[in-house]
């Protein structure tokens, strides 16, 4: 991955789109970490936003910060969500490094404008990093075995700390099927949804407005 500085960069950049008033999404991950914290300032220093967590992490973080939540079944509208990706070609991302691609999907798909950050670890010109699959625990197996006949590796997620596999928010489980080199990210992503017990996959096509790329010494800014 890339360095602190870099993620910085890239969160605080999509920060600087933050208005007054505004109800902003927020995603799950160590980039997006530094643009809840960077949120939190502005709350201090008076700006009226809401945040609309899209993890518990995500949640318990926006809290530290002082950041006024919001659930997303009581808000009528998102103006703004930042989040980061595990990769990113073109107009397409791979999300769920932290299992939380679910409730990203819904907040970064319904908000008026949807901001990635990212570290240039992230870029490639194709996808080819593992998908993440949410899957209902009683249909890991049979997701598994859909997963193989359409070509990927399914490889159930386990827990660092704990014994057994990682549980999502949601209570499922998770698969990491490496697909290879992904050339038509929208197909494979079709074919996914369309899998019985599958809850979500972290393919994100489309939905990005713009991805914020922190460098070394700036920030590339990438249209969608
Ligand atoms: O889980 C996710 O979708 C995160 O956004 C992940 O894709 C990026 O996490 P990172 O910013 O810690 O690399």
């Amino acid at each position: 991955g890339g360095t602190d500085e870099q993620k910085r960069r890239a969160a605080e950049t999509a920060v600087e789109a933050v208005e007054d008033g505004m109800v902003v999404g927020l995603g799950t991950g160590s980039t997006t970490a530094f643009a809840i914290r960077a949120i939190g300032d502005l709350v201090a220093d008076g700006m009226d936003v809401r945040g609309v967590p899209t993890s518990f992490a995500s949640r318990e973080l926006a809290r530290e910060c002082g950041i006024p939540l919001a659930d997303l079944d009581e808000i009528d509208a998102v103006d703004l969500a930042i989040d980061g990706a595990d990769q990113v070609a073109g107009d397409a991302l791979v999300k769920g490094g932290g299992a939380a691609h679910a409730r990203e999907k819904v907040v970064d798909a319904f908000a008026d404008r949807f901001l990635v950050v990212a570290d240039p670890s992230k870029v490639a010109d194709v996808l080819s990093h593992p998908v993440p699959v949410e899957v209902l625990p009683a249909a890991r197996t049979t997701v598994a075995a859909a997963v193989s006949d359409l070509g990927g590796d399914p490889e159930l997620r386990r827990a660092e700390r704990k014994d057994g596999p990682v549980v999502t928010d949601n209570g499922n489980l998770v698969l990491d099927c490496d697909f290879g080199p992904i050339d038509d990210p929208a197909a494979l992503a079709a074919s996914l949804s369309a899998l019985p017990g599958v809850v979500e996959h972290g393919i994100f096509v489309g939905l990005a407005d713009v991805v914020y790329v922190g460098t070394e010494d700036g920030v590339d800014v990438l249209d969608c």
